[in-house]
């Protein structure tokens, strides 16, 4: 049994091009600092391996402090670190993974082919691949299987590359080739959303997703794999560990103050969170400056971007009193509103207009 951290596309030094330039400095040095904190959880759970499939670093320009950082909280980790290239961060003899100096504990796969690395002290061995180049068309795992020497052994693979895409450009890799792989996990890299750990045969196999989102193309929780390899058993389970988080949030605001919808609308906590709220619903026509309303509510979050997706105002009243069932029903609900004794029962009175009106249409 061996207890395996499993983690990928940290995409080190972005350039977080949606912000400010003192906030993507300051994103770039949480980004590291994550992975430091990572290694402290791991070391903090008893992880003997950690398996990093990939995309460590967005690309090979990276700042002069990433790789000596990333080489440092590597060190930290007590057990066994194992790293497989990616299409970002591929392995030549010029990229970081050549020219950093690592501890002994660090084992980089420099070959597309597929290498072996034995970890006899935690009863497991290591296969995987690096990108050697930007692209690799070649399907991974084709033709592969375990050495018949590996025995009793638990037998890991670590490799960056896209499931079930037959023409990926990103190493294609094939559901039926893992399934004859005699793996017993099959740790991946380059798919940044975790999406349970699924089979192929009796192999297990993973996208731990990324370790923190990068943009409003990657949303909800992100973190990665912690748990236990070995007799026969995969029991790895998911551990949140993003420190910021992107949100999309629609809030109809037909009717309402927008500061007080959109406030009300909201979790507890969002400062720390990017967030990309949508306006819903009818305009309430009187020139709002949305820019103010901007100003107002953006210190709730980390970033806020605003979007207007209202729709022109409708006279919700067209038609009151005609001979008809609608005008009959607008007819009846403008005399209690008329009658309405508080704003709160006044906007209840036209909401319930509003959906009348919408039902008796044959609109959603
Ligand atoms: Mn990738």
């Amino acid at each position: 049994m061996v207890r395996v951290l499993h983690a990928s596309d940290f995409h080190l030094d972005s350039a977080y091009g949606g912000l400010s330039p003192e906030q993507a400095r300051q994103r770039r040095q949480e980004s590291r600092d994550l992975v430091r904190s990572m290694v402290d959880y791991g070391n903090d759970h008893g992880a003997q391996l950690l398996l990093l499939a990939g995309d460590l670093l967005d690309s090979d320009a990276v700042y002069g402090q990433t790789g000596a950082e990333l080489s440092a909280a590597l060190s930290a980790f007590r057990g066994e670190v194992v790293i497989a290239p990616g299409n970002h961060d591929y392995y030549t003899a010029g990229s970081p993974y050549a020219t950093t100096l690592w501890s002994e504990n660090v084992h980089i796969f420099t070959s597309p082919a597929m290498e072996r690395i034995a970890f006899p002290q935690y009863g497991c061995v290591v296969y995987g691949a690096a990108f050697t180049e930007g692209e690799v068309t070649e399907a991974g795992l084709s033709g592969f299987s375990v050495r018949p020497e590996d025995g009793e052994l638990t037998k890991i693979g670590l490799l960056h590359g896209e499931v079930g895409s037959k023409d990926s450009h990103y190493r294609p890799i094939r559901v039926e080739d893992i399934a004859k792989s005699g793996l017993d996990y099959l740790a991946l890299g380059h798919v940044h959303r975790y999406d349970g750990v699924q089979t192929a045969g009796s192999v297990s196999y993973a996208y731990c997703g990324c370790l923190e989102g990068r943009g409003f193309d990657e949303l909800g929780e992100k973190g990665f794999l912690l748990g236990d390899i070995g007799d026969g058993t995969v029991a790895m389970r998911f551990v949140p560990f993003a420190r910021r988080h992107y949100c999309i949030h629609s809030v109809d605001v037909t009717g309402r103050d927008l500061t007080e919808a959109i406030l009300e609308s909201l979790p507890p906590r969002t400062e720390d969170d990017l967030y990309r709220i949508i306006l819903t619903g009818e305009r309430s026509g009187e020139g709002e400056v949305l820019a103010a309303l901007e100003q107002q509510i953006a210190p709730k979050f980390y970033q806020l971007e605003l979007r207007d997706h209202r729709t022109a105002r409708r006279d919700i009243w067209a038609g009151c009193g005609e001979d008809s069932l609608r005008g009959i029903f607008l007819q009846k609900m403008k005399q209690r509103l008329e009658a309405a004794e508080s704003d709160e029962e006044r906007r209840k009175i036209e909401l319930a207009v509003r959906f009348g009106a919408d039902a008796l249409d044959g609109r959603e």
